[in-house]
Formats: structure tokens, C-alpha cells, sequence
């Protein structure tokens, strides 16, 4: 329950860390200065627990730490300049030459949480502070979670379990838990929360629900976070009484300009809509015969008096349009790049289907130069594996925010899209769809908690390496033991790999089983609608597998820049993990290891579940390194992922195999 801040002891700790504990001055009067005093009390109180209470005691008359805003310091060694640019969420710690002091300063108090929380995270892990200080400040304004949580409290692909809003009890009640929940985010730099889901019910935005959330963004506020509401783009008729949502019907624009001013009076920093439209079902401005900018704009022009925006999502694909699923996000947007509001910022899925396993990043990214864009990713594992099944995310956020969109010619990459720095945006955001649920570890599998604070840590910086956010995580989570932190980290970093290994390698996707997408499915011929059947997405036919998306297929591929089109057309040079995203190829084609293509599916599926068995068998060796309770936990969830891996592998190649029908190599083994 207490994720990354454990505060466990640390071994012989140091001078500076045990001072720094142990005398402190925190200057200010604010909730948020409150906050930070309490956080410190709890850290010292943990951290330095094992000392010898009479030294702990003892009060130097020196502060050790002092934690103010740069205005109510006395400090010539830093430039202005330097803090200033800091902006209003930025900190700086640092040792001060003079007094020997080690400071925690911004220009807000929540810079101030900030950075406090940053220090405690530091001295946890055992990080010095390097001569020329820390100088830290978020590369992107809005960094959200999205929760897709109903009403009723169930939660869209959410698998632990109830959402944590207790909407009956709000706004009488306030429960700890969202308490918690706000420190836990503030303590990774998360500082919106878009509360409900993007499936959205129009019922929130009435009084009754106002009053509700009202009393969330209340105590959410000192932790520097804001609360957002979707908007449910028909709500005007639902709880309006208007015989339409038309967004260019003078009486709908009035509704909404109302509605705003309503929302602001009981939330007057209310951080704006989140709104998915024309989308599975959903209603949207294509009801009208209008586009998502006329939309868009409609609800930004409400929200703009009072500096709120709109997150437009991309996702807007139809079952009635007879072209690949992949293209018509791009299509749709792509000519109506510059037609947006100031204060709207379009919300993009990280990949042009969704959220697999492995996905080629979104053809969006970089090509809509004129319009702000912002990212969306899963935390939540609607594909891999749901709740039981490890999967370490961010090495597949890395991989998205490292690849070179080649927009603006090589070194265009998508962190640069998203960081406003390509095209000179100044409205930045990154979306995360919420793992947390009312579980005691909040997450399900104890290991997702490092999917929530991955996705933290990279909204504030989408430049850092998976490596570090695991070693990171694990020190403050379970141990700094260097034989628990080494081989567990490499676990983890392979475990995504692992996934994709034993679901979808080589670029297949979507293969999952119908509808709740937990387990194999590729032989769904009849569901629903076309598009939502796993053969739609892998082709697979005695000729061979994949889906055709070059020149002689549905041409996706025409959606990338120049450079990527001529790479990822060509079956020599895509990268092999794309491979079977954008080609169909015969069951005997050779891959670089000279190998044929059934051989070298069988031998990823293999590989999956070899992983996944040794996973089982290195978690064993970690018993007695951390509590039973959560070794107890991660051994039993990762039992069942060895098992399930096996699942997926009999299954799909069992599957497969009656059109390859070729026998599974050496080294593979037959369904048990
Ligand atoms: O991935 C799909 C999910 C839907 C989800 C939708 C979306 C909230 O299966 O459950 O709806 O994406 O992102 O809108």
C-alpha cells in the first residue's frame, strides 16, 4: 500500500543523511508547506529509525536542510536568472557553500514538494547531490491520469479492482485513500487527474456530481494537482434538454458556456475536458456532419475565459469506414492540422491501433506541425496480460519516445514532439490511463505500481532510460540488498520483451480473445464487427501471415515520413519486431538469421515462455531478501504468467500451424 515511499531504514546512514533528517527549516505557511512537513516527519521517522535515538535527537543549532522559496531565501550564490527559469513547478536542491546547508528551493510551494520529495527519494536510494546542484523542471505542462472509471465505480480495463472515487460518499466523506493517492502522484510530478471515463456518462457535469468532485479537487489542490471531467459530447441533449449537440448550434456553444461557468464556480482552477468522440459508439461532431475541430473548438471556447483546456483524442476510427483501422486517425486529423484552438491539444494514442504489446509509434506524431499533440498511453494492461502478468512499461514508453518520426528531417523524435520543442508548442501534455484500482496494493500485481511511477517520472522527463526508473523503483520499493536489486532490474527490464515474445513477436497484434483481450484469440472469425476479429489483424492463410500495409496492401505505410516508408516497406530492412504490422509473407521466408518465418515465430513464442519459467525460479532465490507478504504475492502471479505464457504459445501455434502445416521446430515444445 505504500508503493515507493516505504521509508524503510537505511543502513548506516550517513552524516549528511542523518542531519539532513534530523534538522530542518521549512519556511512558508500553506497547506502544500504542511504537507512537506509531514512527508519529512514520515521519511525521518522511517529512514533513520535505526539509529541511536539519543543521536537522532540531538539538535544541532544549525539547520541542516533548509527547504524555502527562492524570495524568502537570502542567497546570492544562485542567479535569478537560474531560478526564474525554474518556472512555477521547478526546483533546485543543493548544497550552499557557505552555510554547508543543503538547500531545497522554487518559486512555488509545490516546487517546493517537489523537490522535498525528490531529496527523500535521493537519500533513500543513497544518491549524493552532485557540486553543481540539481536543476530540475517538467518538460511537459500537463501530465495526467486518465482513470476510466464509471460512475457505478466499475472501471474500464481496470483490474484492480472498484474505482478508488467513492461517489456515493462524496462529498461528505473524504477518505484517506485520496489523500494517498495525491501524494503518490505529487511525489512523481503527476499533477492532473481526469477522474472519470472517456466512455463518458453526461451525469458528472450535473450539480449532484459537481458538488462530488468538487470536494476531490479540494484535496487534491495542495499536492498540486487539478481534476479534469470528460466531456460527453451529447450531454446537451441528455441533461440539457436541447433537441441536439450540434457544435455549431448557437444554443449547444451557449450550453457549454454555461456549463463551464458553472464547473469554474465550484472549481475555480478546473483543468479542462477530456473527450472522446465518433469513436465506439461514442457521439461526436460526425452526427452533425461537422469535424473534430468544429468540436473541439466549441468546448475550448468555453473553457478559454478561465484558462481551461481540451484534450480531443485522436482515437476516432468507425467499423463503417471500409479503410484499415491504422489509417483513419491520420486521415481524419492530418487536413485539419492548424484548425484548432490555442487552448486545445489532441490526445494520440502511442501506437495507430491500440496499446499491443508492440506497436509502431502513431503516424500523427510529427505530422501535424501547426497543432499541438500530446501522448496517450496505457498503464493498465488491457493487452498484456491484464493484472497477473509482469510487464515493466517502460521500456515500450522508451522505445515510443526514442523513435525518430524524421518530420523535420533525422532527430525528430516523438519526446520532441511531445515536449513542444519540434514544433514550438507551448501547450504540452502526456496521458496515462490509469492501473490504480481499490486493491490494497493499488495495482494488482505489485510490480505495476512501477508502471504508474514510470509513467511519472517520464511525463516530467521523456528523456530518461528505463534502467534507472527500475533500479530507482525497486531501492525505494523493496531494498537497496544489491542481490535482490541487480537481478530483479534485469527481470524487469526483459519483461515487456518477454510479453511481446510470447503474445505477438514479430509484429503480429490485436491476436488477443475477444472483447475482454485476456489470453489467446486468433481464431475469432465471426465477432461482432470485422475489425474487432483477431484474423482481421494477422491473415493468416495457408499462402502466409501478416497484414499488408505497403503499396500493394492498405498502403498505412504512406502515413510515415519518407525515410520510414522506404526502411519499414522493404522485408530486408524493416526491423524485425514491425515485421508482420506491415507484410504478408509466405510461412517459408527467410529472416536474418536464415531461419524460415513459421520456424522463427515458433522459436519468439519458446523464447516467451523459457522467460517466464526462469522468471518463476529467479523469483524463488529472492525469498527472505523482502517481506513474505509481497514475495508471497509476486511468486504466485508469476506462476500463473509462466502458465498462461504456455497457454499463449500452444495456442497460437496450434492455431497457425493448420495453415503453415509445418511441424515446430527443434527446441520447441509440443502442447503439453
Ligand atoms: O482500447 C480500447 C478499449 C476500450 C477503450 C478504448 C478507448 C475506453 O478496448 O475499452 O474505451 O480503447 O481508448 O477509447
Amino acid at each position: 500500500y505504500k508503493l515507493w515511499l516505504q521509508y524503510y531504514p537505511i543502513e548506516n546512514p550517513s552524516y549528511w543523511q542523518t542531519s539532513t533528517l534530523k534538522n530542518y527549516q521549512i519556511i512558508g505557511t500553506s497547506e502544500t508547506i504542511d504537507i512537506i512537513k509531514t512527508e519529512l516527519e514520515t521519511a525521518a521517522a522511517g529512514l533513520i529509525s535505526k539509529i541511536n535515538p539519543s543521536v537522532k535527537n540531538q539538535k544541532n543549532t544549525s539547520n541542516a536542510l533548509l527547504i524555502a522559496k527562492y524570495q524568502d531565501l537570502n542567497l546570492n550564490e544562485i542567479p535569478k536568472e537560474q531560478i526564474s527559469q525554474l518556472g512555477n513547478e521547478g526546483y533546485a536542491i543543493f548544497l550552499h557553500n557557505k552555510s554547508k546547508q543543503t538547500v531545497v528551493t522554487a518559486n512555488s510551494d509545490i516546487g517546493l514538494l517537489y523537490g522535498t520529495f525528490r531529496l527523500l527519494q535521493m537519500i533513500q536510494v543513497g544518491k549524493i547531490i552532485p557540486k553543481e546542484g540539481i536543476f530540475q523542471t517538467p518538460k511537459i505542462n500537463h501530465r495526467v491520469l486518465n482513470h476510466w472509471d464509471n460512475l457505478d465505480r466499475t472501471v474500464e480495463r481496470g483490474y484492480a479492482g472498484f474505482s478508488i472515487w467513492n461517489w456515493h460518499r462524496l462529498p461528505r466523506h473524504i477518505d484517506q485513500q485520496y489523500h494517498d493517492y495525491a501524494r503518490a502522484n505529487a511525489s512523481i510530478g503527476i499533477n492532473g487527474t481526469v477522474l472519470t471515463n472517456v466512455n463518458a456518462n453526461s451525469l458528472v457535469l450535473t450539480p449532484a456530481y459537481l458538488e462530488k468532485v468538487k470536494a476531490l479537487a479540494d484535496v487534491f489542490r495542495p499536492y498540486g494537482i487539478k481534476v479534469y471531467l470528460t466531456a460527453r459530447f451529447s450531454s446537451p441533449i441528455e441533461i440539457g434538454k436541447l433537441p441536439t449537440a450540434d457544435p455549431l448550434d448557437e444554443d449547444v456553444q451557449a450550453w457549454w458556456k454555461d456549463k463551464a461557468k458553472e464547473i469554474y464556480e465550484y472549481i475555480p482552477d478546473f483543468g479542462g475536458f477530456v473527450v472522446k468522440a465518433d469513436s465506439e459508439g461514442q457521439p461526436g461532431p460526425h452526427n452533425y456532419k461537422r469535424t473534430q475541430a468544429d468540436g473541439a473548438n466549441m468546448l475550448a471556447e468555453a473553457l478559454e475565459p478561465y484558462g481551461g483546456i481540451v484534450m480531443w483524442r485522436a482515437f476516432v476510427y468507425s467499423e463503417h469506414t471500409p479503410d484499415d483501422r491504422h489509417k483513419q486517425a491520420y486521415n481524419e486529423f492530418k487536413p485539419l492540422d492548424g484548425k484548432f484552438k490555442e487552448n486545445v491539444i489532441i490526445q494520440v494514442k502511442n501506437g495507430a491501433i491500440d496499446f499491443q504489446p508492440r506497436e509502431p509509434f502513431h503516424p500523427m506524431f510529427g505530422a501535424m506541425p501547426a497543432t499541438p499533440l500530446m501522448m496517450e498511453f496505457q498503464i493498465t494492461q488491457e493487452y498484456l496480460g491484464h493484472d497477473t502478468h509482469l510487464a515493466f512499461l517502460a521500456p515500450l514508453f522508451e522505445e515510443v519516445l526514442k523513435e525518430d518520426t524524421f518530420r523535420e528531417g533525422a532527430g525528430s523524435q516523438i519526446a520532441k514532439v511531445i515536449d513542444g520543442t519540434l514544433h514550438n508548442h507551448k501547450l504540452t501534455a502526456m496521458a496515462g490511463v490509469a492501473n490504480i484500482g481499490s486493491d490494497r496494493n493499488w495495482t494488482g500485481h505489485h510490480f505495476h505500481q512501477a508502471n504508474w511511477y514510470t509513467y511519472g517520472k517520464m511525463a516530467w522527463d521523456p528523456y530518461l532510460n528505463s534502467a534507472e526508473i527500475a533500479e530507482e523503483w525497486l531501492k525505494l520499493t523493496f531494498t537497496s540488498d544489491k542481490n535482490f536489486v541487480e537481478p530483479i532490474q534485469n527481470m524487469m527490464l526483459a519483461s515487456r520483451e518477454m510479453v511481446v515474445n510470447y503474445m505477438t513477436p514479430l509484429g503480429l497484434h490485436h491476436i488477443m480473445a475477444e472483447s475482454h483481450h485476456y489470453g489467446p484469440g486468433p481464431w475469432v472469425t465471426g465477432g461482432r464487427r470485422a475489425d474487432w476479429t483477431a484474423t482481421y489483424y494477422h491473415q493468416a492463410s495457408e499462402t502466409g501471415i501478416g497484414f499488408d500495409r505497403t503499396k500493394t496492401g492498405s498502403n498505412a505505410l504512406e502515413q510515415y515520413a519518407e525515410p520510414i516508408q522506404k526502411l519499414w516497406g522493404d522485408v530486408e530492412t524493416i526491423p524485425e519486431e514491425h515485421l508482420l504490422w506491415f507484410h504478408h509473407l509466405p510461412w517459408s521466408h527467410k529472416l536474418q538469421n536464415g531461419k524460415s518465418l513459421w520456424d522463427n515465430i515458433a522459436i519468439h513464442y519458446q523464447k516467451g515462455v523459457d522467460e517466464a519459467k526462469a522468471n518463476v525460479k529467479l523469483w524463488e532465490t529472492m525469498q527472505g531478501k523482502i517481506d513474505h507478504e509481497r514475495f508471497a504475492h509476486v511468486h504466485s502471479f508469476l506462476k500463473i504468467q509462466a502458465e498462461e505464457a504456455i497457454w499463449w504459445k500452444d495456442a497460437c501455434l496450434a492455431y497457425f500451424s493448420q495453415f503453415s502445416k509445418l511441424p515446430l521446430p527443434d527446441g520447441v515444445e509440443n502442447p503439453a
